[in-house]
């Protein structure tokens, strides 16, 4: 075979896992809270949240493990996701979209309450059990990226590190600039490149969460 003969890795939608998927596409909305004495009782059931700055690719990348168009709102504009929320899945399983960081175009007032929200829920809410935090693969690290990975660490909050948009960087750029973030951060967290565009990651992502949520994944895909 001919070098020119030789099939080009593809950079099509992997194959799907659909018993991995299958809990994720029965999420739901539930509600949005935007103080949050409206959350539901902080009573044992498991979260999983979903951190990172505006325009991120939070919301995105929700609607891609959930494999629903639309389930969480996404936007061009930063600052789209301004509440806390809440989608339902299997058994008391919750997924949380928060609000991104870093937005300066929003008045201080409504950015302090925001910071409020999501410092507090991160603080006190003993359902969450971990955390996926996004960073645009293209971009450096932010401090607040950072100080939530070392608060993981101190929490002992498993955490996985998402770098998102892997699609607007080459397979080699991407994977060199993945390469260098686990060599930064070391073993201690998870770091794997994501892209929404293409679902690159997707199903790593899913068999994560499915981890830390304890679903079943096992039973035959509905
Ligand atoms: N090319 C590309 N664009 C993406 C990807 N993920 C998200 N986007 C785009 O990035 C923009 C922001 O995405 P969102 O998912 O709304 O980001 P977010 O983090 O939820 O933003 P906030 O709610 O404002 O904090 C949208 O225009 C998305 O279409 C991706 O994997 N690849
Ligand atoms: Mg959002």
């Amino acid at each position: 075979m001919t070098t020119s003969q030789r099939p080009r890795p593809s950079r099509a939608a992997p194959a799907v896992d659909h018993r991995l998927a299958a809990p994720f596409r029965r999420a739901r909305f539930a509600l949005a809270a935007a103080a949050r004495d409206q959350l539901p009782p902080d009573l044992g059931g498991i979260e999983v949240a979903f951190a990172g700055r505006s325009n991120a690719g939070k919301s995105s990348a929700i609607n891609v493990i959930c494999d629903q168009n639309g389930l969480a709102r996404t936007s061009k504009t930063p600052g789209r996701t301004q509440q806390l929320v809440l989608f339902e899945m299997d058994d008391g399983r919750r997924l949380m979209d928060l609000p991104g960081y870093g937005y300066a175009k929003v008045p201080v007032a409504m950015r302090s309450s925001w910071r409020d929200l999501v410092d507090g829920y991160l603080r006190d809410r003993q359902s969450l059990s971990g955390l996926v935090i996004l960073s645009d693969i293209r971009q450096a690290l932010t401090d607040f990226d950072q100080q939530m990975l070392q608060w993981c660490a101190a929490r002992q909050l498993q955490c996985l590190l998402l770098l998102t948009k892997a699609d607007k960087l080459s397979r080699g750029a991407a994977s060199a600039r993945l390469q260098q973030i686990r060599a930064e951060l070391g073993r201690s967290v998870q770091v794997d490149q994501f892209s929404a565009l293409k679902k690159d990651g997707v199903d790593k992502a899913r068999r994560w969460i499915a981890g830390v949520l304890q679903l079943d994944v096992t039973s035959p895909a509905a």
